[in-house]
């Protein structure tokens, strides 16, 4: 076999390997062991992270104690809760970041969102 053609199989097999790895999605629990809660800044935990298109958040936190809401900017701005039936609650909630741009995240529990900044700003990137 030529060389030619050897070299350029090779290039084929590391291209089938390596690209799909380059795109792979990350998946980020959001607060790391601390989790969806009061008393932490999450615009420090975002601030050295690059979030892109088919990245998931993960928001771990009691049942029951606190919830999710994805939200617009000024809901975000306002900590204005949106209606329950768009609350995530599972105390598990995993959010796949579908389009680039912001994405805003709030509690929408009591007052932590305006009390305690249990809010989430992120960029997402294509
Ligand atoms: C943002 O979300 C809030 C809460 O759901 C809603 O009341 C408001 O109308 C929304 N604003 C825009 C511009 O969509
Ligand atoms: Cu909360």
């Amino acid at each position: 076999m030529a060389i030619v053609s050897r070299i350029f199989i090779i290039l084929a097999i590391l291209n089938a390997v390596l690209l799909p790895t380059s795109t792979i999605a990350t998946e980020y629990v959001v607060g790391d062991d601390s989790g969806w809660t009061i008393g932490l800044n999450y615009q420090t935990w975002a601030s050295n992270k690059d979030f892109k298109v088919g990245d998931k958040l993960v928001f771990n936190y009691p049942k029951g104690i606190h919830n999710v809401f994805i939200v617009n900017g000024s809901s975000y701005a306002n900590c204005i809760i949106p209606p329950p039936s768009k609350a995530h609650t599972s105390g598990h909630d995993i959010v796949s970041l579908m389009s680039p741009g912001e994405s805003w995240f709030i509690c929408g529990v009591g007052n932590h969102c305006a009390l305690y900044n249990q809010k989430l700003a992120i960029n997402v990137k294509a």
